[in-house]
């Protein structure tokens, strides 16, 4: 991985990919959209989860909008496939990618947040949809994905009064699973990763491309589906060997919260 405005790192089984160009937001060049793509569509081998940070005070402006005055329709009908590309290599990629938000998760930034499976926010997130006072519309995704984190009036909602949601009231409509104190996303985004990592690859497997297509399907085709991942998963070697652990009293119980 090798593109100045990425950082990358590889901790064990985790790779951080961390969007490195804090002078401008991490705001996301046409640039910035295709290193992000080939960072996940080029992860090494042994990568079991991912963390997927900012550096600096925000995780993301979204679009850089110095790029944007340029662009006719073709091109913007372009430009909005090739974040769809890149956005879905984070979505559909390698291995689950867990989130550390903190300051502005905007526009493009809360599209590309949205791409991911689990997010963290620290107490400094903010969310917002800024494209609505800007005359444009989401263009990364957003439309498809972030209906499905927080419902579409109060996505809409979003567009059209420009209301934005700081971090507790993020969790509380779905747009992050987790808040944490002011600085510790990153480590909360790791210490879930490691965990997320240890899971059986099937299981992680069937949560990436199974659950999201799974609940786009009619009821009766969604059984279908579920049943044929479930029978799959549990006849993998790893899921006899977890589920024989706990029988012989040496597998992990389940604990109140
Ligand atoms: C940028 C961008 C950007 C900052 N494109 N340059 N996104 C937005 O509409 C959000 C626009 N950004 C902001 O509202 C604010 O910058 C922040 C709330 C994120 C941060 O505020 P602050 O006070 O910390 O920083 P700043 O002084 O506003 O910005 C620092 C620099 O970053 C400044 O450049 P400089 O050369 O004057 O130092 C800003 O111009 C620059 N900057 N954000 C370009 N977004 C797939 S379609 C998705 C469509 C969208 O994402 S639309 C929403 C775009």
């Amino acid at each position: 991985m090798n593109h100045p405005d990425i950082h990358f790192e590889q901790q064990g089984d985790v790779a951080i990919v961390r969007l490195s160009r804090p002078a401008k937001r991490n705001a996301i060049s046409d640039e910035l959209i295709l290193a992000i793509r080939d960072a996940f569509e080029s992860m090494p081998e042994g990568v079991r989860a991912i963390v997927l940070d900012g550096e600096g005070d925000h995780f993301c402006a979204g679009l850089d909008l110095s790029e944007l005055k340029e662009r006719d329709a073709g091109a913007g009908l372009i430009h909005s496939r090739m974040w769809h590309a890149a956005l879905e290599t984070v979505q559909f990629g390698p291995a689950p990618v867990i989130a550390a938000l903190h300051g502005a998760v905007v526009g493009g930034g809360l599209e590309l947040a949205a791409s991911c499976h689990i997010r963290v926010a620290d107490e400094t997130a903010f969310y917002a949809l800024p494209e609505g006072s800007r005359g444009i519309f989401v263009g990364g995704g957003g439309a498809v994905r972030i209906p499905r984190l927080i419902g579409e009036a109060r996505m809409a909602d979003m567009m059209f009064t420009g209301r934005v949601y700081d971090a507790k009231d993020g969790e509380r409509i779905g747009l992050s699973q987790y808040v944490v104190p002011k600085g510790e996303a990153f480590a909360k985004a790791m210490e879930l990763a490691q965990r997320v990592a240890k899971n059986a690859p099937l299981t992680n497997y069937a949560l990436m491309h199974a659950l999201p297509r799974i609940s786009e399907q009619p009821a009766d085709q969604g059984f279908l589906t579920e049943a044929l991942m479930a029978a799959i998963a549990q006849s993998a070697p790893e899921a006899k060997e977890r589920v024989r652990e706990f029988l012989e009293g040496r597998g992990p119980k389940v604990k109140k919260a």
